[in-house]
């Protein structure tokens, strides 16, 4: 038994993708990273290095660096060529999900290998925050935490497996998260195993 999180706007979708289409999008993620390498980012001021590695599809890649900060740039900080197009198999799960009319402007591909974890936080980088954002998990398993609007009050746990899609709509498009920690070894999608994240988002203002 497991609660879901009380949290308006916070759709979960366990195992909507099967074996095949986990496989299908696992394809269309190399193929990205074939054009668009994953690369570690910064933390702001502190030049710290992130543990999750990073790349993009889309017009807009979600970027950050020592001295730049949070952002989103049209092309990938080392080849300088803009990210790929978002592949139609992943577009596909949005509209199946995500109850909005306009298309998502970004794919941020999150790598997890080696411990790699993401601390509980708010997506504020974009204009707007009246589309949800859609997550697809693939690989290995992995321990979420998802909060609510403000940093105080409770947190809950829940575990995303390969297939698992999430949207976060309404209250839950600001609600605090991170992933505590990923569970190596739980699956064999990734070779080299590991888990990637794919959030699809809207960045600028609908017209
Ligand atoms: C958005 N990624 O890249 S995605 C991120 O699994 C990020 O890699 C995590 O958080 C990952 O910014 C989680 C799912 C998620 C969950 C809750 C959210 C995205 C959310 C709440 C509000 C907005
Ligand atoms: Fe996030």
């Amino acid at each position: 038994m497991s609660a879901l999180p009380s949290v308006d706007g916070f759709r979960f979708y366990p195992g909507l993708l099967d074996a095949a289409h986990q496989r299908a999008m696992l394809a269309a993620v190399q193929a990205v990273w074939q054009a668009a390498p994953p690369y570690r980012p910064r933390m702001p001021k502190s030049g710290q290095p992130m543990s999750v590695m990073m790349s993009n599809a889309g017009r807009f890649g979600w970027y950050t660096d020592k001295d730049g900060g949070y952002r989103y740039i049209e092309r990938h900080p080392q080849t300088g060529r803009p990210w790929p197009a978002i592949p139609a198999e992943i577009l596909a799960v949005w509209d199946m999900v995500a109850q909005c009319p306009q298309v998502p402007q970004c794919c941020l591909i999150n790598l997890y290998r080696d411990g790699a974890r993401m601390g509980l936080h708010q997506d504020r980088d974009e204009e707007d925050f009246a589309a949800p954002v859609v997550s697809i998990s693939l690989g290995d398993e992995a321990m979420f935490r998802l909060g609510g609007t403000t940093r105080k009050g409770g947190t809950r746990a829940m575990k995303l497996r390969s297939g698992d899609v999430v949207v976060l709509g309404g209250a839950a498009r600001l609600a605090f998260h991170g992933i505590d920690r990923v569970l190596a070894g739980s699956s064999r999608l990734v070779p080299g195993g590991g888990r990637i994240n794919l959030t699809l988002r809207r960045v600028t203002k609908a017209e």
